[in-house]
């Protein structure tokens, strides 16, 4: 089943949302196969940010994913990817449509509570930079037949 990889920001953490989000991953079905407490620090987020080094914002989005702890999930389901991104809505959370994370619960486009992975390929390479192996559990939740209809999950 695929897989992404999603982290909740210090303000996500420091706001005490992390409850209410996990409630709406669980809400809508998405099966949590890995989840952690992290301090990052800044070699990580310049690999998980590369695209942003260059940014006059990057040092203060460093220290801002650095102002506490945070917590690290994978989360799978059937195009769980494209899922999880429509849930989470757009990167600034004032233009973030009400109904998504970002739309309901911030007004930061940097303190936007949340990452989630934007692709399956970049999945994979983000769960692999924050997950060991055994930290991942491929379980099947005893309700799945109640999550999707057999053709879906085949
Ligand atoms: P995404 O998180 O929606 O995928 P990206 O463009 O990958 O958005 O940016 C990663 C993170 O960098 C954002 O979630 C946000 O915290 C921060 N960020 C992006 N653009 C800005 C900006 O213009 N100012 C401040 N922070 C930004
Ligand atoms: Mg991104």
């Amino acid at each position: 089943m695929e897989k992404t990889l999603v982290i909740l920001k210090p303000s996500c953490v420091e706001r005490a949302l992390i409850g209410p989000v996990i409630t709406r991953i669980q809400q809508r079905g998405i099966i949590i196969s890995g989840m952690k407490m992290m301090q990052l620090d800044e070699k990580i987020l310049r690999e998980h940010y590369s695209h942003l080094v260059d940014k006059p914002f990057f040092p203060s989005l460093v220290a801002s994913m650095m102002a506490s702890p945070v917590v690290c999930m994978v989360l799978s389901g059937v195009d769980v990817v494209e899922v999880f991104r429509k849930m989470t809505g757009v990167t600034n959370g004032r233009k973030a449509e009400p109904g998504t994370l970002r739309g309901d619960f911030c007004m930061s486009g940097q303190a936007n509570i949340i990452h989630a992975s934007d692709s399956p390929e970049n999945a994979q390479i983000e769960i692999n930079r924050f997950f060991k192996p055994e930290e991942v559990f491929d379980y099947t939740p005893s309700n799945i037949n109640f999550l999707y209809s057999a053709d879906e999950i085949k």
